[in-house]
């Protein structure tokens, strides 16, 4: 609608103008706005089949014994921090696990528990740990999603800073978020999910839920954030209208945040993270109800933006990374996403914004919930009832 009316509003302004240059003009005003918004913002392709890759890679487990390893990062000397679902931190190095003191009591309920962790981008010098949980602090029965960071040294969590803590608490255990991320110019992106409540959180920004957040990386809000200075506004929230990402990246190349999000029935949505921007959840989405009820006819509508990519059925989406490195030459560049419901990492090639491939790598090692790749090049994925695994290149199996 928008488009309509600027197009009508500029054809206005030109007819002041003589008859051929008015036409001219308005042919040029139609380039123009064709060439805007929606062109940017496509509705995607179905996308092509998962299939097994033509050679299957081979793994190593790095860390065994876990239950459900939900975030992991990596220290400055390669060696691994992990968060249990269940509420424990461990610090693996030279082969053993230790356990880090000083965790934030959670709110085990459902999918809410100790969530993701990760490291500031100059932890070497200033030794702050970011994690995101689910807390029972505030109004309201229940719990709801917090972000804390505190210092680690000697295997503690000392130093402890509460910057954010989603409001109101709820008993339902559904859809806390999150994942962590920095932009490498001083913000800290973090998500919650619509905590179960979608005809009420996701589309309302004086809400908590169904949320991209940013932050300084002190907890503060910048003052460029979206609806700052919006009456009643959450002004931590970058973007709404979100089901439940729990995979996010910080895309080097694009300078953007990439979220990953369960949708319900079918409809699980790669989005591109724009500063204020609706992704539609609940009034426009390709899933339906688990029942096989609809929730809304709508895909797609012009205050929305629109999924890079969808899942139909869904693969429930959790961890995300971009790989880089060249340490598997025939990825990089590519996407990884870990998918709790088939239990395998998915492999995506995109060319011009449109998923071209879909692969089904390790497959069977349990309910993958977090991939990163790390500091040594290497593709480290967290799986359920596994622990954190390290996929080899092909080159070193041969
Ligand atoms: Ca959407």
């Amino acid at each position: 609608m928008k488009r309509i009316l600027l197009l009508l509003g500029l054809i206005f302004t030109f007819s002041a103008c003589g008859e051929n240059q008015k036409s001219e003009e308005k042919a040029e005003v139609e380039e123009q706005t064709e060439t805007s918004d929606q062109d940017s913002n496509p509705v995607p392709d179905k996308q092509p089949e998962a299939v097994s890759p033509d050679r299957e890679y081979e793994h190593e487990v790095v860390i065994g014994d876990m239950s459900i390893p939900w975030g992991f990062d990596f220290l400055p000397d390669g060696s691994i921090l992990v968060t249990e679902k269940g509420g424990d931190i461990y610090h693996f190095k030279d082969g053993e696990k230790v356990a880090i003191s000083g965790a934030p009591e959670i709110y085990n309920q459902g999918q809410g528990g100790l969530l993701d962790i990760a490291l500031h981008p100059d932890f070497e010098t200033n030794n702050w740990v970011y994690i995101t949980y689910s807390s029972q602090e505030g109004e309201g029965e229940g719990g709801n999603t917090a972000l804390m960071r505190a210092k680690l040294e000697n295997n503690q969590l000392t130093n402890r800073e509460d910057l954010y803590k989603g409001e109101t608490n709820s008993t339902r255990g559904q859809h806390f978020g999150s994942r962590i991320v920095f932009d490498g110019e001083g913000h800290l992106f973090f998500t919650i999910g619509d905590r179960g409540n979608r005809d009420v959180n996701p589309q309302d920004i004086t809400r908590d839920g169904g949320k991209v957040y940013r932050l300084d990386l002190d907890g503060s809000v910048p003052s460029d954030n979206p609806f700052v200075g919006e009456e009643n506004a959450k002004e931590a929230i970058y973007s709404y209208g979100h089901r439940n990402p729990q995979g996010m990246i910080f895309n080097e190349e694009t300078g953007e945040v990439w979220v990953n999000e369960h949708g319900p029935k079918g409809g699980d949505e790669i989005n591109v993270v724009k500063a204020g921007k609706n992704y539609g959840w609940p009034v426009v989405t390709y899933g339906e109800n688990y029942d096989g009820t609809t929730i809304t006819e709508e895909r797609t509508g012009p205050e929305f933006q629109n999924p890079l990519t969808y899942w139909v059925p869904s693969i429930a989406p959790s961890g995300f990374e971009k790989v880089t490195s060249d340490k598997y030459p025939e990825l990089k560049g590519n996407l990884l996403v870990g998918s709790l419901k088939f239990q395998y990492l998915e492999h995506l090639a995109m060319e011009n914004g449109k998923v071209t491939k879909r692969e089904k790598l390790l497959e069977g090692l349990g309910r993958m919930r977090d991939v990163q790749q790390g500091p040594d090049g290497f593709i480290y994925v967290a799986a359920e009832g596994t622990g954190i695994v390290k996929m080899l290149p092909l080159e070193e199996t041969e």
